[in-house]
């Protein structure tokens, strides 16, 4: 009896919603629209444009990368929007333009994106082109913003750093040549957040299906929801010798890819699986998760440690990579041996001839000013350019522009070139195994040829995370005094022969910025960096970075610790770390 009167109540609410309800509201539209243009489905009152009141959050400041900061903090009332509308109100005329859009996938990706969708609509663009599932790699962006000659786009990721709903997460804007916003639009941003006062959105509408690739219409504007991997996977074909990385594999060369449950996975099972014959398995942690499984996915030794294990054990495979959240950083891994992006980078520079897509011209290289100087010394034996810039890969967009850099690294894990105007996880171990390919010599042995030919740049960092930002900030103003007077005096056993805060002048359009980290060079090379991180969330994080060339061959096996000794206890003393802010050990090595 209880089933049928409940089945009975059931059918008969069916029957009402189904179809009673909506002839009633077909009906009124009729006498509401009678050209019966409606557009809109049955049970939603008509979509409207709406102006949203609202006041300005005071901490929008982009930082190295975008905008970062937790979750929760992008959850309060109106702190998404405001960005959002900030960036719109920046970046000039983009009225019927496309956009870009697309996230690493973490935690808040899907919900964001929807509401930058409708903001979109509500602001005047003409098409939004969105990755499947609101993904895009942050190269993969830079490839559709490029391919497809958009206005620009809007990045949704905070990185390597974590994601869930506890987590990071973060957005930026990336201009009509891919790359992400230069300061000067940054700053423009940052100004508009503070003074906004309005945001536009389209409301009453349904979320958009990004399930699968199709085109929608959300008042005027077209959304084309697209496949994520197809065109970056594309680029990457004509960029590289597909052909013999097929025949290394087919040759039983053995990979270990950790996408660390972040949005490479996808592009790495399809490119290094699908298309060029890695053993099924070869991706491991390949399947995306919004929180990263739990992981941080930042590439380097201790967060990769499931890779890191693997290749510094007996049953090594002959290669290893990880990409970190949104696939613009790599690490690479040999049997038994780390390469720090720093030679990588070097590496790739004494190689390039080897490389389709740059065997017949390279313009020029360009690093970050802490990244280690083993580049500049394959720069000046092939008698190319070498460009020092402010750590942020915005810095080499005007390089690339002009012609005067192909390819650019970081210490911070990344590597790319003017294929796009980001770093590239894939592309870099793309790179790496047409190399190997065509040398058919281990990773080992190209490391110890290039340091024999070069020297060797001992390199590390050290990173003091969540460090009280006074004490930070403190530390970096004794240091900005301290080394006005530092140069021509004895440190130790070393001289130093300059000193200075960075200030980088931009050889393309002559934008200065200051104050873009402390570094302290020595006679004989070596060098130290003092500067805080622009990516964090949890107060301030302090980075020094290490660096001497070595160039006898018998002491290029040193450990890298014990060749920095020196400069590591020097830089402690000079900035009274521990004393300010209580730390005696750094948080991360690499
Ligand atoms: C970003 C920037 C890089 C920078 C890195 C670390 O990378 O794009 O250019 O080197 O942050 O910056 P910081 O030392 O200020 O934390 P990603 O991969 O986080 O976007």
């Amino acid at each position: 009896m209880i089933e049928k009167v409940g089945l009975n109540s059931a059918i008969s609410r069916l029957f009402i919603r189904k179809f009673l309800y909506p002839v009633r509201i077909l009906a009124i539209n009729q006498l509401l629209y009678p050209s019966n243009l409606y557009p809109y489905s049955d049970k939603e009152p008509p979509m409207t444009l709406k102006t949203v009141a609202t006041t300005p959050y005071d901490d929008q400041k982009p930082g190295t990368s975008g905008l970062r900061k937790k979750v929760s903090h992008f959850q309060q009332p109106n702190y998404l929007e405001n960005f959002v509308q900030a960036i719109f109100d920046s970046i000039g005329d983009y009225q019927g333009q496309t956009l870009v859009l697309g996230g690493d996938g973490r935690y808040f990706n899907l919900q964001a994106i929807q509401i930058i969708l409708k903001m979109a609509a509500a602001n005047g663009f003409g098409k939004v082109l969105v990755g499947q599932n609101g993904i895009f790699s942050t190269p993969a962006a830079s490839v559709v913003i490029r391919k497809y000659q958009a206005f620009g786009g809007i990045i949704l990721s905070a990185s390597h750093n974590p994601g869930g709903p506890d987590e990071d997460f973060g957005i930026k804007y990336n201009t009509g040549n891919g790359s992400p916003a230069p300061e000067k639009i940054t700053d423009t941003i940052y100004a508009h957040s503070q003074v906004i006062e309005q945001y536009k959105i389209m409301e009453n509408t349904a979320d958009i299906d990004l399930s699968q690739p199709a085109t929608f219409d959300l008042e005027g504007m077209q959304i084309q929801v697209m496949d994520a991997v197809a065109d970056y996977a594309q680029l990457m074909a004509d960029l590289f010798d597909f052909d013999a990385i097929k025949s290394l594999f087919s040759n039983g060369f053995s990979l270990c890819f950790d996408a660390m449950h972040a949005v490479t996975g996808p592009y790495a099972v399809e490119i290094l699986e699908n298309q060029l014959g890695a053993a099924r398995g070869s991706v491991i942690n390949g399947i995306p998760k919004t929180d990263f499984d739990g992981g941080h996915p930042d590439p380097n030794l201790v967060h990769a440690h499931e890779l890191a294990e693997l290749m510094f054990s007996e049953n090594a495979p002959d290669f290893g990579a990880a990409s970190d959240g949104d696939g613009d950083r790599n690490m690479i891994v040999g049997n038994n041996i780390f390469v720090t992006p720093s030679d990588s980078l070097a590496i790739l520079t004494a190689n390039a001839h080897l490389i389709p897509a740059y065997k017949d011209k390279l313009y020029g290289v360009a690093r970050s000013m802490p990244t280690s100087q083993a580049a500049d010394m394959v720069a000046k034996k092939m008698g190319l350019d070498c460009y020092e810039t402010p750590t942020g890969w915005k810095f080499f967009g005007n390089l690339m522009d002009a012609d005067k850099v192909t390819l650019c690294g970081e210490e911070s894990f990344g590597t790319g070139s003017n294929h796009i105007r980001e770093k590239d996880g894939l592309w870099a171990v793309l790179f790496w195994l047409n190399i190997l390919a065509v040398r058919q010599q281990s990773v080992a042995d190209i490391v110890d040829e290039h340091w024999l030919e070069y020297g060797r740049n001992y390199y590390s960092r050290h990173d003091y995370e969540a460090v009280d930002s006074d004490s930070a900030n403190q530390l970096m103003s004794l240091l900005r005094d301290k080394v006005t007077t530092l140069s021509g005096s004895t440190l130790g056993s070393l001289t130093v022969s300059y000193s200075d805060d960075f200030c980088y002048t931009d050889p393309v359009d002559q934008s200065i910025s200051e104050h873009q980290g402390i570094h302290i060079g020595f006679t004989d090379g070596s060098r130290m960096v003092f500067r805080l991180s622009g990516t964090g969330t949890s107060g301030a994080t302090i980075r020094i970075y290490y660096e001497s060339h070595e160039t006898r061959p018998d002491n290029m096996h040193q450990d890298t610790q014990e060749a920095l000794q020196e400069l590591i206890q020097l830089s402690l003393s000079l900035s009274q770390l521990q004393e300010l802010t209580g730390r005696s050990e750094p948080t991360v090595i690499t």
